[in-house]
């Protein structure tokens, strides 16, 4: 029986414990769920890039901090469909289209998206989307075209959120889960460590998804990604023992998810990441590219999972394929509701920082 509801002081003390005897009790319940010798590959894909309206202080999307970025309008179907044949021949089982989009309007741009869905699922690939806030009725249309997984991440305590980001609310982000789990695609949900959190934080950020019932399928664990321009540009990078810790400790609380070694492998020795392996973690993103910054080459990933004896997961080996029905027969129309999610809008220094920043480089040029 999975166990929801885990206590601060459990899972601090699962954190805190000694390294060699977590890695060990991390590794033991993996075991009893997974075979330790399969890891998952999630191919990214940034189908809208930048001019983000959001103030994520870590998104180097967000139109108001300057990053270096290159922004694109959403990108045809035929490119998604040749972009998802290359990640399925390097040997991906899923894809994961993102779009800076605080949440999902009816219209065009989503009709266009539910093509993707349904081109990609044609393709017997797992399709994954990440477009922000979803309404019951945009999450039953995805899963009609063939969803296999939608992405939102909780991405740190409920506390530390409002450190991080103003324009969006928490109560929010486990709405558009729950949105979700009023379908069959799978939940996948996780966070990111390295924004100055505490441990607390993060032992609170996975209580909150080990209470979620049924707790998420896929657990992205993200380290910061500090880009220059965003209000998180000089954090320090996660240091390895951290990552550790975190993964072992999201195995434990969540026994049967796949936790990704997500964004901040760049960083990380193939020692480092074969010991996150070790703890639990059976899910990469590969390519090049996450969605704007870089990812270890393909082909250094596949020879790491040579040397450790590592088989990527074949497509639907842990769900079955979702039908995806044609749109002419789709039994669902657009709703054009205008739903309220919030804009809390509270003041977060660092924000306010960058921004003023970003106006004095773009008045300069
Ligand atoms: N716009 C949608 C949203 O915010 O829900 C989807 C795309 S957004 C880029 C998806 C996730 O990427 C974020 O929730 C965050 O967890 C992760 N992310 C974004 N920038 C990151 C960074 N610099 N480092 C690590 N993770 C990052
Ligand atoms: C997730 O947890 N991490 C991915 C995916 N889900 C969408 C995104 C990482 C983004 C890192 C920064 C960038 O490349 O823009
Ligand atoms: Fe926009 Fe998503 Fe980036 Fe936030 S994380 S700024 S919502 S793209």
């Amino acid at each position: 029986m999975t166990k929801h509801n885990w206590t601060r002081e459990e899972v601090l003390a699962l954190y805190n414990t000694p390294l060699m005897e977590l890695m060990y009790k991390a590794a033991t319940v993996h075991r009893e769920s997974h075979d330790p010798n399969t890891v998952q590959v999630s191919t990214l894909l940034s189908i809208k890039t930048g001019g983000c309206s959001e103030d994520c202080g870590y998104c180097p999307q967000a139109a108001r901090y300057h990053t270096d970025i290159e922004g694109n309008d959403l990108m045809s179907v035929s490119h998604v469909k040749a972009q998802a044949l290359r990640a399925k021949a390097s040997g991906s089982s899923r894809l994961c289209m993102g779009a800076a989009w605080r949440n999902v309007k009816d219209g065009e741009d989503f009709e266009q998206v539910l093509d993707m869905v349904r081109t990609v699922n044609k393709l017997d690939m797992e399709v994954c989307c990440t477009l922000g806030m979803v309404t019951e009725n945009q999450a039953k249309r995805l899963a009609e075209a063939g969803l296999y997984a939608y992405n939102h991440n909780l991405d740190s305590s409920e506390e530390y959120y409002k450190e991080v980001i103003s324009t969006r609310g928490y109560q929010d982000r486990l709405d558009t889960i729950d949105n979700v789990r009023k379908t069959n695609v799978t939940v996948c949900s996780g966070g990111i460590i390295g924004m100055g959190e505490s441990v607390e934080d993060r032992v609170d950020l996975l209580i909150q998804l080990a209470s979620l019932s049924p707790q998420p399928e896929s657990t992205p664990i993200n380290a910061l990604v500090a880009v220059e321009g965003t209000p998180l540009e000089d954090q320090k990078p996660v240091e390895i023992w951290d990552m550790i810790r975190m993964i072992a400790t999201t195995r434990i609380v969540l026994p049967k998810t796949q936790v990704r070694l997500s964004a901040g492998r760049t960083q990380m020795s193939k020692e480092g990441q074969a010991m996150c392996f070790f703890v639990g973690a059976n899910s990469i993103f590969a390519g090049d590219k996450l969605l704007t910054t870089p990812n270890p080459d393909v082909n250094e990933d596949m020879a790491l999972f040579e040397a450790l004896g590592i088989t990527p997961q074949k497509p639907f080996e842990k769900g079955d394929k979702p039908t995806s029905v044609p749109k002419d027969d789709s039994e669902l129309v657009p709703l054009g509701e205008k739903p309220k999610w919030t804009r809390p809008d509270h003041k977060i220094e660092r924000n306010e920082q960058a921004k003023a920043k970003a106006k004095l480089v773009r008045s300069a040029h």
